[in-house]
């Protein structure tokens, strides 16, 4: 009896491990489902890039193979935060709280970590295109992944018409033309898809990631001009600049 005299101070100093604590009749598999849980905690840290744009670059997290990485995985899987100076820097339903827009809880959310939508917003559908003025229409962003841009424009003399994105900013359009339907003021047949205007090859030049279509247009037609961005990957929408382009018709 003696000999194991030291056993129960031991145990009395020992921190407690919780209900189950070091009685567990199968520690094993506790083991291994917290391991489960710790891997999983850790996948969903993880956020997929194709650049360094894609990833959280104010903790100076850079893209290797495909995963944002290079800090603490909590800050290399989070978007940046969206600064700000007041409320109308951010999202609707979104405040500026300390610097950076957040949620109404006052904590951060991909939602509102992302760029305001751009002047001519919304304008995702043939519906709701933005009437092309005569002007290049300067500032268009792709502030969703999901964004596509639509744009209706009249040509009054017969000519041919060039309808390009150029200033391309980190995206990579692909436009489709389409005719108007005069007799249900809607969408007509598709005309041209167009994707690089040039060979995107060394030296790379973003802008040949543009898009460029020539058309014959007859007098007193009309077409919408669908823009998207190619890029599958939510990526660089919560960059500090959303991937943008800008459209002239001539
Ligand atoms: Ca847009
Ligand atoms: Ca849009
Ligand atoms: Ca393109």
């Amino acid at each position: 009896m003696v000999r194991y005299s030291w056993i129960v101070p031991v145990l009395l100093t020992l921190p407690a491990l919780g209900c189950g604590g070091i009685q567990d009749p199968n520690l094993e598999e506790a083991g291994q489902q917290g391991l489960e849980q710790v891997g999983e905690a850790q996948q969903a840290l993880v956020r997929s890039c194709r650049t360094d744009l894609d990833c959280n670059v104010y903790a100076n997290c850079t893209c290797l193979g495909n995963v944002c990485q290079g800090g603490e995985p909590e800050l290399c899987s989070a978007p940046p935060q969206r600064a700000c100076t007041t409320g109308a820097d951010c999202r609707s339903g979104c405040s500026c709280s300390g610097g950076s827009c957040k949620d109404p809880g006052g904590t951060y959310s991909d939602y509102c970590a992302k760029p305001l939508p751009d002047a001519y917003e919304s304008d995702d559908t043939a519906q709701t295109a933005e009437g092309y003025l005569g002007t290049p229409q300067t500032g268009h962003t792709f502030h969703e992944a999901t964004d596509v841009d639509w744009v209706l424009v009249y040509v009054a003399s017969a000519k041919l018409v060039t309808f390009e994105t150029y200033n391309i900013q980190a995206a990579d359009t692909v436009m489709k033309l389409y005719a108007y339907n005069a007799s249900t003021g809607g969408v007509g047949a598709l005309l041209a898809t167009q994707d690089n205007k040039c060979v995107f090859d060394w030296p790379y030049d973003m802008n040949c990631l543009g898009s460029k279509i020539t058309y014959n247009a007859p007098a007193q037609s009309a077409f919408f001009v669908r823009i998207e961005n190619k890029p599958a990957w939510a990526a660089n929408v919560y960059s500090p600049g959303a991937p943008g382009y800008s459209l002239r018709i001539f």
